[in-house]
């Protein structure tokens, strides 16, 4: 898969990019990751991304100029500056997959993420400021996207989310392929506890049924578990009678 973010702080990316699984991933040529600075769009010699908002208020708003160039640039794989085939055109068909992170976007769950894996190429565009030009909301953004009900100072913490949550989802990334299929969301509960070694630390055990060897009573225990748990704190993922049966499935 290759991912094309653009954001105003390629530096924030170095962490994730570089850490763990994602770097695996990478040095794997399982994923291509291009980090683009979206100043390198702006056509003034401040490099601005933002201006004031028509119609007045405070904050400041990005530019749709930079970023629909930016956007088109990307798609096209040209560098800034260099003239796509056509405005809005997309060398080889259809645009990729582009995402918007913005917090009137649609809350990310594990089914957009299964979405978004199965795609081959993803471009990430960050939000800054207090807003971003309606305009590109219609002329780049395939799909808009949030991390939840909170507002963050921009898209690029939900941007690495995404990485890391659909990074782990392509083959060859995990070492054990059942484990996504039995973790949380993707039976649509919650996942019941886990132990390991210690059997006993600070006065506290582990149930015995785990360590009883009955691979039915610890299917059954750990599926009890997880409903319990998913009751009490995600009740929501539940149909209305409170049954597993009526979990919603994410996908
Ligand atoms: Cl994607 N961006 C910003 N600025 N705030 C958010 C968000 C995204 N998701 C939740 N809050």
């Amino acid at each position: 898969m290759r991912i094309d973010l653009l954001t105003i702080f390629p530096g924030y990316f170095t962490g994730p990019l570089d850490t763990s699984l994602v770097a695996s991933a990478r040095d794997a040529d399982i994923l291509d990751v291009r980090v683009h600075d979206l100043r390198d769009w702006a056509t003034d010699r401040h490099r601005s991304v933002d201006d004031a908002p028509y119609g007045g208020g405070a904050g400041m708003v990005m530019r749709a100029d930079v970023l629909v160039d930016a956007a088109e640039s990307v798609w096209n794989d040209v560098p800034p500056g260099a003239a796509p085939p056509a405005a809005g055109a997309v060398a080889g068909g259809a645009r990729p997959r582009t995402v918007l992170f913005t917090p009137r976007g649609r809350p990310l769950d594990q089914a957009l993420v299964r979405e978004l894996a199965g795609e081959e190429r993803l471009v990430l565009l960050c939000g800054r400021y207090e807003g971003i030009d309606e305009r590109v909301h219609e002329l780049v953004a395939t799909d808009e996207v949030s991390l939840g009900d909170y507002v963050l100072m921009g898209g690029e913490v939900a941007a690495a989310a995404v990485i890391e949550a659909v990074v782990r989802l392509l083959p060859g990334v995990l070492g054990n392929a059942t484990s996504t299929a039995e973790e949380s969301f993707e039976r649509g509960l919650l996942e019941h506890p886990q132990y390991t070694r210690p059997a006993e630390l600070r006065g506290l055990g582990v149930p015995e049924v785990l360590r009883s060897g009955d691979h039915g009573a610890v299917a059954a225990w750990r599926h009890a578990q997880a409903l319990a748990r998913t009751r009490a704190v995600r009740p929501d993922l539940l149909g209305p009678d409170g049954s597993a049966e009526g979990a919603t499935r994410p996908g």
